[in-house]
């Protein structure tokens, strides 16, 4: 029967590869290799549309280069470990073990249904023993060589999630995932050394090409390399010194006081009796604030005085000493020379607290007059009220003042990052246990390599009281010192999730290898991911992570690649309408009936077209529209609907558009079938059937040139749509079926990386015996782009006035309009009336005018 039928087809073809894992990939040095990864999903339960756009994104790219005969790798998996596991255990009394699994057979079993091209013999869970095992034992070889290492810290700390954050997990001062506000509290934690690859880490960014240059602007800027010099302030009446970073030496003559964090090692020696109540108050003010609040520049500047001075080693100006709110201890050296007259916060906190300003550069032949100021001055200038650097343009201050106070001996030039290094512990359950054991003797011991993997054990029991079970579970926690045999206590901190997700895409190239965690020549010949394809999110805390992960990697000799992802594609988000009723809230579209709310009647406001989130209740289940129209319809949509980097807006005609175009392709193949069975392009084609054949290798250069690279899906599809109008166009199907063949294949070989289910369905149907992945992705042939053309005399009046060349099959229409273009025809015609055109096919146009 001849219905399109994607139930059908697509759950044939899905059996099919899943029979004969045609996508599986191996090592085959003889073949150029193409590492197609979108980042992993993590196992939540359901796949969302979300998920459907950026696989169907990917999948495009890798069946497109196979069929360019790459050998792809593109394979998937689940970031399993994490606190939502910990909170549905908590919340149902499922152990996360089991719903993580659950989840991912489900997800799994909803993927299979997309018709994604993956080597499904690679997938992993980062839970399975199997991955952390060999993240454990590389987190002793960088423990052997200072890589990771134990500090008390003060961290973030999520109540709600009972665990501690990442800089990067903070957003506004709240926890990324419960969005409650984070506080602060000291402990002991383990820490990766990511601050040693900080240079590599930010050179690298001027390499990465294939990035969007705002991921690469983010990674500068979260490493946020600055140059400047170290300064010492002798305290007042004391030996001690006040070191300061700052990045404008040039400023120093105009520092009129000293700000210190509130949590600077000397605050206690400089406190006198006097400020002492003061500063206490000040304190407990101060602790209540966010870190992230402290350094934005909207919260209040506040600070209070010590009580103490400190000298400017410049000029020996006495200059007090304050405690300051937006000072922070973990950026510098927590101590900033004020300079209110070129720096807008010490500018404010010198107004607030009525101390001097001094201005020390202003611009070309202007005076500028400190009591006059309404901002601080920080552009550059010339230097005044600095003795013998008055005139001095202050870029060249910088240096000259650099070089003055290094000969004093009391300022030498320094680098400053804002990067630190990763704190990976947390206090959680579910995750990669850290293989440490403490002994009171020797300290903190590593587990013995042949002791590995340490498994989480599975018996615990999930209250959701503070603290990690881990901590609780006491056949885990005993054991004996592996140094000296005594009785010792085991790590119960796990590792954060972003460990996990920092290696996993190196082990999928050598997911089963069991003598380490790389198989350095299978992770060589991989290596790196040629396109990556993950959400914005991710341009910080994952992408850095990851690439920090890659040279330890390599330091530790695993593998011998430099960076992992050599292009990345931040796809935009799905997004649709929401509606709104002032007493309900948001509604699904189903509660609400002729505008009007159905629980209140009230008239429903059209709210903003926001990301599909179950919390503004405009999601769209793509199980549902699989069901309803088939994976081909769900892929092409979001293929169609926008280009992969920009957000897509939902909506239900473009579905609809879509389905009915496969209807099209699949008739028009349908209905052609026996016609242009074993049929052959003829030697001389002309007319319409040559017209058909250009737009046959027009649409394949234009669809190839659009993937390769620049990921113009919709336009390539468009163009594909174009070709099908042509062929339903095409009248002379019975005189050229070779033509007509030659054009349906092209449609079906390139539509292939869209929708694959109804290609290969199609492809058999002509009566290819070797399926369209494996066919090769046509090319287009240069001659069959080439118009031909003919020349045609221009007459006036039966006498000649001009040439023009048009294209053989071009019609009467443009002739006459290509002919009244001529220049010298138009001279000859000028203000005089067309009667009459008169052409005679490929011969000549007469005009007759009077
Ligand atoms: C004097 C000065 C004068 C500064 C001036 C700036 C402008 P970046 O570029 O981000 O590295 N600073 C140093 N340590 C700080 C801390 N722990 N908390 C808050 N601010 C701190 O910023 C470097 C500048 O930030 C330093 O240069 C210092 O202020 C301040 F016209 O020193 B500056
Ligand atoms: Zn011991």
């Amino acid at each position: 029967d001849n219905q399109y039928n994607p139930k059908d087809v697509e759950a044939k073809w899905q059996h099919i590869w899943q029979e004969e894992q045609p996508f599986s990939a191996s090592v085959d040095s003889t073949k150029e290799k193409y590492y197609l990864l979108e980042m992993f999903p993590y196992p939540s339960g359901r796949i969302h549309m979300g998920h459907v756009r950026n696989y169907a994104i990917g999948d495009v790219v890798a069946r497109f280069k196979r069929m360019q005969g790459f050998n792809v790798l593109h394979p998937m998996g689940w970031d399993a470990f994490g606190m939502p596991a910990e909170n549905a255990a908590i919340e149902h009394g499922i152990h996360p073990a089991k719903w993580t699994y659950e989840n991912i057979a489900s997800m799994r079993h909803q993927l299979k249904k997309i018709g994604l091209s993956y080597d499904w013999k690679r997938e992993f869970a980062t839970c399975d023993a199997d991955y952390y095992r060999w993240e454990q034992l590389v987190f002793l070889k960088m423990f052997e060589k200072g890589l990771a290492y134990k500090k008390g810290s003060s961290v973030n700390w999520c109540e709600d999630c009972q665990t501690v954050l990442a800089n990067e997990q903070v957003e506004d001062g709240c926890c990324w995932r419960c969005h409650n506000q984070v506080q602060s509290k000291e402990l002991d934690q383990w820490f990766f050394k990511i601050t040693n690859y900080a240079d590599e880490l930010l050179d690298w960014t001027d390499k990465l090409s294939g990035w969007p240059e705002r991921v690469l602007a983010m990674q500068r800027n979260w490493i946020g390399k600055s140059y400047g010099c170290e300064i010492d302030f002798q305290v007042a009446g004391d030996d001690e010194k006040i070191k300061v970073f700052t990045t404008r030496p040039d400023t120093l003559a105009g520092v009129t006081f000293m700000s210190l964090a509130p949590e600077h090692p000397m605050v206690e020696k400089l406190v006198t009796a006097e400020q002492s109540q003061a500063v206490q108050d000040f304190m407990t003010t101060v602790e209540r604030q966010d870190k992230a609040d402290r350094t934005s520049g909207d919260l209040e500047k506040i600070g209070i005085f010590t009580g103490s001075y400190c000298l400017n080693p410049f000029n020996g100006e006495k200059i007090p000493v304050f405690l300051a709110n937006f000072v922070l201890m973990g950026y510098g050296t927590g101590a900033v020379m004020a300079v209110p007259a070129h720096d807008q916060r010490d500018f404010e906190f010198a107004k607030k607290y009525d101390l001097p300003i001094r201005v020390v550069i202003q611009p070309k032949d202007v005076d500028l007059v400190a009591d006059q100021l309404t901002e601080a001055y920080s552009d550059p200038g010339f230097l005044v009220n600095s003795d013998q650097f008055d005139g001095t343009d202050n870029e060249s201050a910088k240096e000259q003042i650099a070089a003055f106070l290094d000969n004093l001996g009391v300022g030498r030039k320094t680098v400053n990052y804002r990067l630190r290094d990763w704190g990976v512990s947390r206090q959680r359950y579910w995750g990669t246990p850290i293989p440490i054991i403490y002994c009171d003797d020797c300290g903190a011991v590593p587990v013995p390599e042949e002791d590995l993997p340490v498994v989480l054990p599975t018996d615990v029991e999930l209250t959701g009281e503070g603290g990690s079970p881990l901590a609780r579970h006491q056949q885990f926690l005993q054991v004996s010192c592996p140094k000296c045999g005594k009785t010792a206590r085991r790590e119960s901190d796990t590792f954060d999730t972003f460990v996990e997700s920092s290696w996993y895409f190196a082990r999928y190239t050598c997911p089963d290898y069991t003598d380490g965690p790389l198989d350095k020549k299978a992770a060589n010949y991989w290596l790196p991911v040629d396109q990556y394809i993950g959400g914005i999110e991710h341009a910080v805390m994952h992408l850095l992570y990851a690439r920090f992960y890659t040279k330890i990697l390599r330091d530790l000799g695993l593998m011998d690649v430099d960076e992992p992802f050599t292009n990345l594609l931040t796809q935009g988000m799905v997004c649709k309408e929401t509606q709104r009723c002032p007493e309900h809230g948001w509604l699904y579209p189903e509660q609400v009936i002729d505008g009007k709310c159905e629980l209140c009647q009230q008239l429903v406001e059209q709210g903003r077209t926001e990301k599909m989130s179950k919390s503004k209740k405009n999601v769209i289940d793509p199980n549902q529209l699989i069901d309803q129209y088939g994976a081909d319809t769900a892929r092409l949509f979001s293929l169609f609907a926008a280009p992969p980097e920009k957000d897509l807006e939902w909506n239900e005609q473009g579905v609809e558009g879509c389905y009915r175009f496969l209807n099209r392709v699949w008739r028009a193949v349908a209905d052609n079938k026996e016609l242009i069975t074993d049929a052959k392009v003829g030697a001389d084609i002309s007319g319409e059937a040559a017209d058909l054949r250009r737009k046959t290798h027009q649409t394949i250069k234009k669809v190839s040139e659009d993937i390769d690279g620049s990921f113009h899906f919709n336009t390539a599809i468009a163009a594909v749509m174009e070709l099908v109008n042509a062929i339903y166009a095409f009248k002379s199907a019975k005189e050229s079926p070779g033509v007509l063949r030659e054009a349906l294949e092209a449609v079906v070989c390139l539509l292939n990386p869209f929708v694959p289910h109804i290609c290969e369905e199609l492809w058999h149907a002509m009566g290819h015996e070797e399926g369209v992945e494996l066919s090769g992705w046509p090319t287009w042939d240069e001659a069959a782009l080439v118009t031909e053309e003919i020349s045609l005399v221009v007459q006036v009046n039966g006498k000649v006035r001009g040439k023009i060349s048009v294209a053989t099959a071009a019609e009467r229409q443009a002739i006459e309009a290509e002919a009244l273009a001529d220049e010298n025809v138009q001279r000859f015609i000028g203000a005089k009336e067309v009667c009459k055109i008169i052409v005679v096919p490929g011969r000549l146009v007469n005009i007759v005018v009077k």
